[in-house]
């Protein structure tokens, strides 16, 4: 029920490493909601609202949206969902963007899940993704990396420092790194 402070995961990694497809296999087998940052950003853009440019602005130069606007789209779907084991894929992107979720939404993650995965084979992955997305070209993919080793790195190195971070080398078919998703979510207690 809706009493019960929810569990979350956030799952962390470069751009290409394999988040969206991890998660939908950890939803679909751990029964979590997922819940990705990008997508809702997305979804954002093509709703033509009020921020819908701007925010199609910043992802086509890989730069990271305000985190009121991001903060604010995860809330409603932790607020309209009635599952309490939630994912949170590709976000926080920043520490800005981690201090304002606790202080925004008020809690710290459960688990911080981060692929580890080389930058030659994120770079592969993504162009032969085809799957029209804006960000999708090598000079948009050169600014995320570059973003991504600035920014989120910083907030990988402190979710380890916590102790909350399961680092997981994110390379093999997609099922060889599942294999090493599934005992972290086995050997979890609800
Ligand atoms: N693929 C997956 N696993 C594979 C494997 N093991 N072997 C071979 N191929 C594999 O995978 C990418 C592609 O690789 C797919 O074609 C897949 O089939 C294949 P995917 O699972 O989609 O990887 P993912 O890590 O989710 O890649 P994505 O491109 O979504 O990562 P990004 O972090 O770049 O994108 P996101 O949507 O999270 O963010 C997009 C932009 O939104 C950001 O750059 C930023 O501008 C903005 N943003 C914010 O500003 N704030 C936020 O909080 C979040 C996003
Ligand atoms: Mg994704």
């Amino acid at each position: 029920s809706k009493q019960v402070r929810p569990f979350i995961t956030f799952v962390l990694g470069g751009p290409g490493s394999g988040k969206g497809t991890q998660c939908a296999k950890i939803a679909e087998t751990f029964g979590f909601a997922h819940l990705s940052a990008g997508e809702l950003l997305r979804k954002e853009i093509s709703s033509g609202c009020e921020n819908g440019e701007m925010i199609l602005d910043i992802i086509k130069e890989g730069n990271i949206v305000p985190s009121e606007i991001t903060i604010n789209l995860i809330r409603r779907e932790i607020e309209l969902s009635e599952n309490r084991k939630i994912l949170v894929d590709g976000f926080p992107r920043t520490n800005e963007n981690r201090i304002a979720f606790e202080s925004i939404i008020g809690v710290e993650p459960d688990l911080v899940i981060f692929f580890d995965c080389p930058e030659e084979e994120m770079v592969k992955r993504l162009l032969s993704r085809n799957q029209g997305r804006i960000d999708d070209n090598i000079e948009t993919i050169k600014k995320r990396l570059e973003v991504f080793d600035k920014l989120n790195l910083p907030v990988i190195n402190y979710y380890s420092s916590k102790g909350k971070l399961q680092k997981i080398k994110a390379v093999g078919t997609m099922e060889e790194i599942f294999e090493k998703v599934y005992p972290v979510f086995t050997s979890l207690r609800f």
